[in-house]
């Protein structure tokens, strides 16, 4: 497969397994598994071509279980999964990558989920640049994990290293 068409079928994947499973007439479990031969069927592709994809995505954004049999997104849904990673504890300092526009809403009322079930939170200031810079130039606010999880926030780690948390009130941001 060409890196056009994966995309393309990686694409379609976030759609479904993050969003809409309907449209394509799939479902997921509560943990935000679905069985791939149906998958497979309802996307018009081969198993090795979903594995070309879940292989080579950029940032591991499909795992399939431990069978081989289920995949599902590692983070990102917006439909409700409980995806039942253990809580953890986070590295001292994380970092989130957005765009000034949104500033003075996030200093206000802290990082919010919007529409996904988390928010989202970098380890590196790398990586949050390349997540601020879908928007537009990137700006970057560390967070102050240590003191959040000190202070009870709960924090998980998903399986392609994306720290997820409920919420991050302004208090805990700072600018980098
Ligand atoms: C902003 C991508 C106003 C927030 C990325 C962000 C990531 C607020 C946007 C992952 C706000 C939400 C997540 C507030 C937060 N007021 N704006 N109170 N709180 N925001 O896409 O973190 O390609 O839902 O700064 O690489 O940008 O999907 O979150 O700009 O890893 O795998 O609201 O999604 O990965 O946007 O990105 P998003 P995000 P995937």
């Amino acid at each position: 497969m060409n890196e056009k068409d994966t995309i393309r079928v990686s694409k379609r994947l976030a759609r479904h397994l993050r969003h809409a499973p309907e449209e394509i007439g799939i479902q997921l479990t509560a943990d935000g598994w679905t069985e791939v031969d149906p998958l497979l069927a309802a996307l018009g592709i081969s198993r090795e071509q979903l594995d070309h994809v879940v292989a080579t995505n950029d940032k591991r954004r499909y795992a399939f279980d431990d069978t081989g049999t289920r995949i599902r997104a590692s983070q990102g849904h917006s439909v409700p999964v409980e995806l039942n990673l253990p809580a953890a504890t986070p590295p001292d300092t994380l970092y989130h990558g957005t765009v000034a526009r949104f500033l003075d809403a996030i200093m206000a009322e802290g990082l919010r989920p919007m529409s996904r079930h988390d928010v989202h939170l970098s380890p590196d200031v790398a990586t949050a640049i390349r997540v601020g810079s879908r928007r537009g130039k990137a700006v970057v606010l560390a967070v102050d994990a240590k003191a959040l999880h000190a202070d009870g926030h709960v924090f998980r780690l998903s399986a392609n290293g994306v720290w997820l948390t409920a919420h991050v009130p302004a208090r805990y941001l700072s600018s980098t």
